[in-house]
């Protein structure tokens, strides 16, 4: 197959002229597409959609908007601009002329964070392949198709850095990104929420809140680092993220939205006259909340971490908007103070900084997470009801690190085994929670139309009413 490259593939990286990267594309950009038609949205590739095209890095004027067949999108590639003179932010090289090579004594360290952080962005269009079948509406489905097609482009950033900087090992490597695949027995993706189904929309829309924020704050971290590259593609991904954020944040504050509307008409806060409804009670949206949460907790890595030292000590990884946010970047000799579990209950204990980076981007993380939390608690109080959604602690259901298997309540209170086994399907999703959530998820393609257990948005996409055909099923 021969690429056109300046029309197939939009770029600033150079690619019409550079034959080596060529070769590796020509190689596996046909297996991109048959893993997209594949693994991709199931059934919509005849579809025209209403997407938006990265085609530079101008902040003005990054994007296209147009009518696609989601099989043509144009996956492009591309750096934000360089930041003349940069030097090396934090860690034991700060002050230094960044990278535009790998290092070699840092090859493998860097290798593994590009394909951890490529791994999530198929992995996430593979959880969510038969979500169009259901979608509340035809905004609805125009937008998780654009967050489709996009972190189909992350994929494309990640392959290009394996391919342009880690030769055989990175063309390795961008095959097995394809090759493993979300809940796969014998070949899983990496990190564990990427395993888990998203079998509907309001799963859909706690992911695009939590773990897609997971993903801002890994973004952010990696552009910060010594390695220009990297640093460039992930600063320009960050563009893209905000709208997924953005439908997470805005799908969740919908359901409420039309909750509170059916409480109002039924004049109950009871689960059960909200479900005849048909609309999401709000202890049904709290267990969702909960699951979503606390599985995205653990894409931090654990508290402790030479792997976080590391990363920090070698100016690979930084923490988000290191120069904004910190005065100290160095942190050698620091300490930061830890929760852990022990025989009584809880202790304190300290370690060193730079072993605990994980602790401390989790930690930015559940703040930036609360913000969406209390807006939503703000039209539920101006509804006029008492009732509060909550982030459970970050000892809660953990599967990895210090508080990993360690049984707690909500709160983040230890308990016992026992007690924890009787109350955790109170606590997340059960079975008839999701059985229920599955019976409200009827689509409707109507222009216009939406499903009764969500509220319209507020506007629709680039300046377009929301009744607008946002994809044209053919
Ligand atoms: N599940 O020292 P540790 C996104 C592994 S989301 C399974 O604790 P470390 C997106 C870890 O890999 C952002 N395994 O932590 C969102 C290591 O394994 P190896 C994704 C886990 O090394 C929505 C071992 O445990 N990007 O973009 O500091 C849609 C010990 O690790 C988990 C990144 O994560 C887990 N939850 O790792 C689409 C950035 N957590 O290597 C896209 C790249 C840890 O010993 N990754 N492990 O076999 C990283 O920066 C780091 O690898 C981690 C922390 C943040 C994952």
């Amino acid at each position: 197959m021969t690429i056109n490259y300046s029309e197939k593939i939009p770029n600033n990286v150079g690619l019409a002229d550079d034959r080596a990267l060529q070769r590796a594309l020509e190689h596996w950009q046909p297996r991109f597409l048959d893993w997209w038609r594949e693994m991709g949205p199931d059934d919509f590739a005849g579809a025209d959609v209403y997407l938006r095209t990265a085609i530079g890095v101008d902040a003005q004027g990054w994007a296209n908007y147009g009518t696609v067949k989601m099989p043509d999108y144009r996956w492009g590639i591309f750096l934000a601009d360089p930041i003349p003179e940069r030097t090396v932010g934090f860690g034991d090289f700060f002050g230094q002329p960044v990278w535009q090579q790998v290092p070699g004594e840092f090859r493998s360290q860097f290798r593994r964070l590009i394909v951890t952080q490529g791994d999530t962005e198929p992995a996430s269009v593979e959880q969510q392949h038969l979500l169009g079948h259901t979608c509340p509406s035809l905004y609805d489905l125009r937008n998780l198709f654009q967050i489709n097609v996009e972190e189909g482009r992350h994929l494309w950033a990640m392959v290009y850095l394996l391919h342009a900087h880690f030769g055989r090992d990175g063309r390795e490597e961008a095959e097995e990104l394809l090759a493993r695949h979300s809940g796969d027995a014998d070949k899983p993706r990496i990190l564990g929420t990427f395993n888990e189904p998203i079998e509907d929309w309001l799963s859909f829309f706690c992911f695009t809140y939590f773990t897609d924020r997971d993903g801002k704050f890994q973004l952010k971290s990696l552009a910060e680092s010594s390695f220009d590259p990297l640093a460039r593609t992930c600063r320009f991904m960050l563009t893209e993220e905000a709208h997924h954020m953005f439908v997470g944040e805005t799908g969740l504050g919908r359901v409420v939205k039309r909750t509170l509307e059916v409480m109002k008409e039924t004049g109950s806060d009871d689960p059960e006259a909200i479900r005849r409804q048909g609309a999401v009670d709000l202890p049904l949206l709290q267990r969702y909340l909960n699951f979503w949460f606390s599985s995205s907790l653990d894409l931090f890595g654990s508290e402790v971490s030479s792997n976080a030292a590391s990363s920090f000590a070698n100016g690979i990884k930084g923490r988000p908007d290191e120069a904004a946010q910190y005065q100290e970047h160095v942190c050698a000799d620091a300490g930061f103070e830890l929760e852990v579990p022990d025989d009584e209950g809880i202790k304190k204990e300290t370690v060193g900084m730079r072993n605990a980076m994980n602790e401390v981007l989790r930690n930015a993380y559940i703040r930036d997470c609360e913000i969406g939390v209390k807006r939503w608690n703000l039209q539920i109080k101006r509804a006029g009801h008492h009732i509060e959604l909550r982030l459970p602690s970050s000892r809660f259901r953990r599967a990895i690190g210090a508080w990993a298997n360690v049984p707690t309540d909500l709160e983040g209170k230890p308990i016992s085994r026992e007690e924890f086994a009787r109350r955790l399907p109170g606590w997340i999703p059960s079975a008839a929670d999701k059985a229920f959530v599955k019976s409200l998820m009827q689509r409707a393609v109507e222009p216009g139309k939406i499903a009764a257990w969500i509220a319209p948005p507020e506007r629709g996409v680039n300046n377009l009413p929301v009744d607008h055909e946002y994809v044209r099923l053919n």
